[in-house]
């Protein structure tokens, strides 16, 4: 039987055929390119999918709005109510996994960034700091300096591995991405970018939709792909090889982001939890953050499009939402529990469907681009996990210094480039008038990732000093590459 017969073969089983409606008008290459994309997509397994996530479309959310309760207190550690010696045993214990090469960074890179509206990854853009660095450059600098900071408190230079999970749409520009700027001075050994799977979409009936005459469309499987990933891409066995016992797991695009958190890993390995989530105390009942709860006495974030407005706006005889706990994306995960969830509970992982406008071919072969939505996307959720155990906790720290998100284009203004450029510097600021700096209305004042981590090792270069231009106070090392390009430019 040929390719093409078995093919079809399949897809008549599966009630999926029509996707060879256009088949014989395309030329061999055409043809080629489809068949192979056809013969990598397990369609019993795809249609068992959408069946699943259609039962939970009609899953009342007024009904889990009813089972939700907000987490115990025992779970809740926060940076306000932590003592200053708490605070710093957190830390050292922090930096002292990783001085010891027991801790992971996994980024979670492989969203489309279509609220923004870029066509490229969104960890390379950049909000316009006087320095011009991206996302991915910041994030990896700050993996840099904490790793100086675990070498300084502990005497051994750790290592801290960086796993980017990428998916089809974003993989090859991250990868050239980092490749073309050396990594941001990360051994390139330790930089290992991986890819998430993609899931066909449907059309509401369940018959999935071709972008192309010779393309099925398909998106990525939401960041609760990371689980098969890290099986599928064989990343667990390269942790377990390397030693890695802590994983902090966070989005891309949170400009503030604290990576390798060495407070809140401390906090985590102390409190000998298999995962932990950094949050937030929500802004109000609108923003769109998940909230951390119990959902039927398990723990679990009710995602902001599954709540109704009736519960998001529940307060207490104080006067504080009941639901306030609002998730960032921010998470710690012992390779164990990693490990387990890949091993035992994959399968079992909720399948959340989006309504959404999906650019496809119609029965004519037309190319149509909806105006409103004509089909279902079908994603997991990376902290639908938290359900699978009790040693769980969260640990909530200052929106100001850790938290602001890059979703949207400037028109929104909120989440946008401007707000994430305005509260980093607004951060740095702070930073400088700690030690008695001073930095004029309208100026900015950008801290090097290289330099501070969280705000030390400035006190020399900003103590009661006057900033009155913009000014990008560097680590030694760019110091010294700044002055060796203005050398050669002169001569
Ligand atoms: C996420 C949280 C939400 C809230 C908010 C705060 C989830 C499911 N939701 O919502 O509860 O805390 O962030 O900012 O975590 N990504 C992938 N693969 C995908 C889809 C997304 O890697 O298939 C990445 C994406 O690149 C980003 C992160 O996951 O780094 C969050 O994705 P998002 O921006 O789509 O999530 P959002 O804002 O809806």
């Amino acid at each position: 039987m040929s390719s093409l017969d078995s093919i079809r073969k399949v897809l008549q089983n599966c009630q999926q055929e029509h996707l060879l409606k256009f088949e014989d008008q395309l030329n061999e290459n055409e043809r080629e390119i489809f068949l192979k994309q056809l013969s990598t997509i397990k369609f019993d397994k795809v249609n068992a999918l959408f069946q699943k996530a259609k039962n939970s479309i009609s899953e009342d959310v007024q009904k889990l709005d009813s089972r939700m309760q907000p987490i115990s207190a025992q779970q809740c550690g926060s940076e306000k109510s932590a003592s200053a010696e708490e605070l710093l045993s957190y830390r050292k214990l922090g930096l002292e996994e990783i001085s010891k090469g027991h801790v992971a960074v996994l980024l979670l890179a492989g969203g489309q960034g279509t609220r923004l509206g870029v066509s490229y990854p969104k960890g390379m853009y950049s909000v316009g700091l006087p320095s011009g660095k991206t996302l991915f450059q910041i994030q990896a600098e700050r993996i840099r300096r904490v790793l100086n900071l675990a070498k300084e408190e502990h005497g051994t230079m750790g290592q801290i591995v960086w796993y980017i999970m990428t998916s089809g749409p974003t993989n090859a520009t991250t990868k050239k991405f980092l490749e073309k700027n050396d990594y941001f001075g990360l051994s390139q050994d330790n930089v290992k970018v991986f890819q998430q799977g993609l899931l066909p979409c449907f059309d509401f009936s369940g018959k999935i939709l071709l972008e192309e005459k010779n393309l099925v469309a398909l998106a990525p499987d939401g960041n609760g792909g990371i689980y098969s990933a890290l099986s599928n891409n064989h990343i667990l066995k390269d942790m377990e090889n390397r030693g890695i016992k802590y994983v902090h797991v966070h989005s891309v695009d949170n400009i503030l982001v604290k990576v390798a958190d060495p407070v809140f890993i401390g906090y985590c390995v102390t409190k000998e939890v298999e995962c932990g989530a950094k949050v937030v105390s929500k802004d109000g009942p609108d923003e769109a953050v998940g909230v951390i709860c119990k959902v039927d006495g398990k723990n679990q974030v009710v995602e902001y499009s599954e709540i109704t407005n009736e519960t998001a706006n529940l307060r207490d005889s104080s006067g504080n939402l009941v639901f306030s706990a609002g998730n960032i994306c921010n998470h710690f995960f012992t390779t164990e529990f990693l490990q387990k969830i890949a091993d035992d509970y994959e399968p079992d992982l909720k399948l959340h469907v989006a309504k959404k406008k999906i650019p496809h071919v119609n029965d004519s072969g037309d190319k149509i681009l909806p105006s409103s939505p004509n089909g279902i996307k079908i994603e997991k959720f990376i902290f639908d996990v938290f359900q699978f155990t009790e040693r769980f906790v969260t640990w909530e720290v200052s929106r100001m210094s850790e938290f602001s998100a890059l979703k949207n284009a400037d028109s929104a203004k909120k989440d946008c480039p401007f707000t994430a450029k305005r509260d980093l510097l607004r951060l740095h600021k702070s930073y400088i008038e700690k030690y008695g700096g001073k930095v004029k209305d309208g100026v900015e004042v950008e801290i090097s990732p290289l330099l501070s981590y969280s705000g030390e090792n400035i006190e020399e270069k900003v103590k009661n000093k006057i900033f009155e231009e913009t000014t990008i106070l560097l680590s030694e090392e760019e110091d010294c590459l700044k002055k060796k390009i203005e050398n050669c430019i002169k001569s």
